[in-house]
């Protein structure tokens, strides 16, 4: 089973599609395996988006981020990552096909209500940097059978 992490970044709260986005990833099949509301440090979002740091949104990417509370996820089941990164859409909303979450509720690329990992090795650093030492819920659900 992969994990992927998925944040709803501060304009998606303040917007109220927290609720939208969870039961998007739920329905799909995915299990929600940890989640915390949580004010992003500036350390934290600079570590987060180190790959971005000589990029000349960088500094309005942190204040964005650190701006106001997010919603941090992480999901668990099969291809979790992909499939996550295919119903967040593509990262300008401008090009993310309706149907996705940036496709049907963001139109700028620096507003684009949803983070997720794109790939193994990101989702393992991104886990480790906003749930690391928190306690994960194990458990099993009865419908997994019917996904599996
Ligand atoms: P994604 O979030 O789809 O993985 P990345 O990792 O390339 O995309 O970019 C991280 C974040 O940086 C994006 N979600 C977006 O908010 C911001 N960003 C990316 N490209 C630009 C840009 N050209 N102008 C402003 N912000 C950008």
């Amino acid at each position: 089973m992969e994990r992927t992490f998925i944040m709803v970044k501060p304009d998606g709260v303040q917007r109220n599609l927290v609720g939208e986005i969870v039961s998007r990833f739920e329905k799909k099949g995915l299990k929600l395996v940890y989640a915390e509301m949580t004010q992003v440090t500036e350390q934290l979002a600079s570590e987060h988006y180190a790959e971005h740091k000589d990029k000349p949104f960088f500094k309005d990417l942190v204040g964005f981020i650190t701006s106001n509370p997010s919603f941090a996820m992480v999901w668990e089941g099969e291809n979790a990552i992909a499939i996550g990164r295919k119903m967040m859409g593509a990262t300008n909303p401008k090009d993310s096909e309706p149907g996705t979450i940036r496709g049907d509720f963001g139109l700028t690329v620096g507003k684009n209500v949803i983070h997720g990992s794109d790939s193994q090795e990101s989702a393992e650093r991104e886990i480790a940097l906003f749930a690391g030492g928190k306690p994960f819920v194990d458990y099993e659900k009865d419908e997994d059978k019917w996904i599996y």
